[in-house]
């Protein structure tokens, strides 16, 4: 007997055809039709997680390795709703995700009739599309709508900006195969394939540049979070082999290829005295990647606004961050690039001019490595500290996930060099939740063979804790859990530390430490009490064993609000030579 979820089944077969090989299925019964399709499909590696909000942001994790749509499935009522924190994260990541929500036949929604919520457009604006498929198979053009809408949402997923799509799939009973129905997958499931463009620079962006670009003496590029991407490397590489212009980035821009990358301006942008950062005022700001970290990047540039501001994005709604864009780029960055190193710089007064504000920036930035190089030499271990000696010993070919928030900035003060070319940094800074972290590394690991590198504070870590909570074994994770005892970030940031409801609204101080966890979930756990030990127990955790590792420091707060004040202070007190 045929059937009855034929074309349900052959989804599967449409997404192997597409090129679709990681599923994470979430349990249920009313998702049945869906899991059986996808399970039993052999080009199509399934896992299953039952904490849908872990499953989704282990489905992201996977999506950001692999550079490739992750199908999630759940089946229906809150089921689907916990999917929205990485679908969130996702949409503003521009990381690709495939969700299938099972759903009641509509008339049941409202009924009472259990696990029953409105799931059609459930995640709002924070999918790319939403879609319904019909819920009966009787008509040929059911069958060729199911067909169509598939296809149609894989590839809008694929497309520039790329982000989640939602596919809500009703199902009426019975939902399981009988016995006597096959189960195979039609061999002519019909392909709408989307032959991709590559964002090329065109002759009038071309034309543009060449006659602008001579009216601007202080040129900045300032870069947003990227993904390592060699050809970008190459086309900025050979741009500052030609001319001489600074480029600010992130830990998160993966630009620490770059020699003369301007690593630190979080730090100094910070602490310098106004006048010198009047003269780091650009004429010609060029941006290109998603957000960037440093909030006193973002104050510096508001303040002092460029002449002209170009953004190099390949498609897509734009971000005005420093409220200065007056040119669009729809271009690859790489492109872009490529075309500037190939357009003359002048041969004059206006060169000499952009050397000086280079090296203005280049000062700044030896200024402050300068500091920080001095600054580590103590007995203490605070969390920078602890960070600073896991960098230095971080593996080649490394995953370095950066948890939000305190890591991320502790990571971003350091910094990665030319040395650590082949390290690779993510973060979940679409939204910049605190409530995915740890899932999405995971995501990462279970499709790599690279030592995944975790930093996290101890409210991160323990909020996803059910990102340990399945069957799949992570030997290459690598956690560093810098406990606190609660969010050091809000002693930190200018506000809430100073009032009386500091600790028990904002900090949220809470006792746990990370040992339990780690018996229960079979990691091998290592504690950080003293800078003696550090060279050793830097051996041991990363050392490759079979275990998942987990490093903790317990400090407490005072501790590293003295050393980063302590830093800020240092940097501070240069300007004063
Ligand atoms: C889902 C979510 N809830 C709340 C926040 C607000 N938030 C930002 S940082 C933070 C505290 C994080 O604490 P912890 O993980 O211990 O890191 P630390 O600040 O100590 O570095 C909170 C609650 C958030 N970003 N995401």
């Amino acid at each position: 007997m045929k059937a009855r979820f034929q074309s349900i089944y052959d989804i599967a077969a449409l997404c192997a055809k597409k090129g679709l090989t990681q599923a994470i299925l979430c349990p249920g019964s009313r998702c049945a039709p869906l899991t059986l399709a996808f399970a039993r499909h052999p080009e199509i590696t399934c896992r299953t997680i039952t904490d849908e909000r872990s499953a989704g942001f282990i489905a992201l994790g996977i999506a950001q390795q692999l550079a490739s749509p992750t199908i999630l499935v759940c089946t229906s009522g809150t089921a689907a709703y916990n999917f929205a924190p990485a679908v969130a994260e996702a949409y503003f990541g521009k990381r690709p995700l495939i969700i299938f929500t099972a759903d009641r036949p509509t008339e049941w929604v409202g009924q009472q009739d259990g696990q029953t919520i409105y799931q059609a457009d459930l995640f709002g604006k924070h999918v790319k599309a939403s879609y319904q498929l019909p819920q009966t198979y009787e008509h040929d053009d059911d069958l060729w709508a199911i067909n169509r809408i598939v296809n149609e949402a894989i590839n809008l997923a694929r497309q520039e900006p790329q982000g989640p799509v939602h596919i809500n799939v009703p199902f009426r009973e019975p939902l399981y195969p009988a016995k006597d129905e096959t189960f195979e997958y039609s061999p002519s499931v019909r392909v709408m394939d989307d032959l991709r463009t590559s964002f090329e620079l065109s002759d009038e962006q071309k034309a543009f540049i060449k006659q602008s670009l001579p009216a601007y003496e202080n040129i900045l590029l300032v870069a947003g979070q990227l993904d390592a991407d060699l050809k970008l490397h190459e086309a900025l590489m050979k741009l500052l082999s030609v001319r001489n212009v600074p480029v600010v980035g992130d830990i998160t821009s993966n630009l620490h290829v770059i020699n003369k990358l301007v690593g630190h301006a979080d730090l100094f942008l910070g602490q310098c005295p106004e006048g010198v950062l009047k003269t780091l005022k650009p004429d010609l700001l060029i941006t290109f990647g998603n957000s960037t970290i440093s909030k006193n990047l973002k104050l510096f540039l508001r303040k002092y606004s460029p002449v002209a501001h170009w953004h190099i994005q390949p498609a897509g709604p734009v971000a005005d961050t420093f409220k200065s864009i007056t040119t669009i780029f729809q271009s690859s960055p790489a492109s872009f690039f490529e075309f500037l190193s190939a357009v003359p710089p002048a041969e004059n007064f206006q060169r000499q001019k952009q050397d000086n504000y280079d090296q203005l920036w280049e000062i700044e930035e030896r200024r402050v490595v300068h500091t920080l190089n001095k600054y580590f030499s103590s007995e203490q271990l605070s969390e920078l500290d602890l960070v600073n000696h896991l960098i230095k010993n971080v593996p080649s070919d490394s995953n370095l996930h950066l948890a939000n928030s305190m890591s991320v900035r502790y990571a971003n003060f350091i910094g990665l060099n030319s040395n650590h070319r082949s390290v690779h940094v993510y973060s979940n800074r679409g939204t910049s939740g605190i409530d995915g972290c740890t899932s999405t590394c995971i995501g990462h690991s279970l499709t790599n063979n690279a030592t995944n590198i975790l930093i996290t504070g101890d409210l991160a870590l323990f909020y996803d804790r059910n990102a340990f909570w399945h069957n799949y074994p992570t030997p290459n994770v690598r956690i560093l859990l810098l406990n606190n005892h609660g969010g050091l970030i809000f002693k930190l940031i200018d506000g809430p530390g100073t009032t009386p409801e500091a600790d028990e609204y904002f900090i949220t101080r809470q006792q746990l430490n990370a040992k339990n966890l780690c018996a229960e979930f079979g990691i091998e756990y290592l504690k950080a009490d003293s800078v003696r030990k550090i060279k050793n127990l830097m051996k041991d955790f990363f050392e490759m064993d079979g275990k998942p590792k987990l490093m903790e420091l317990e400090s407490d707060v005072a501790l590293n609000t003295t050393t980063f004040e302590n830093l800020k202070q240092k940097i501070r007190k240069s300007y004063e030579f």
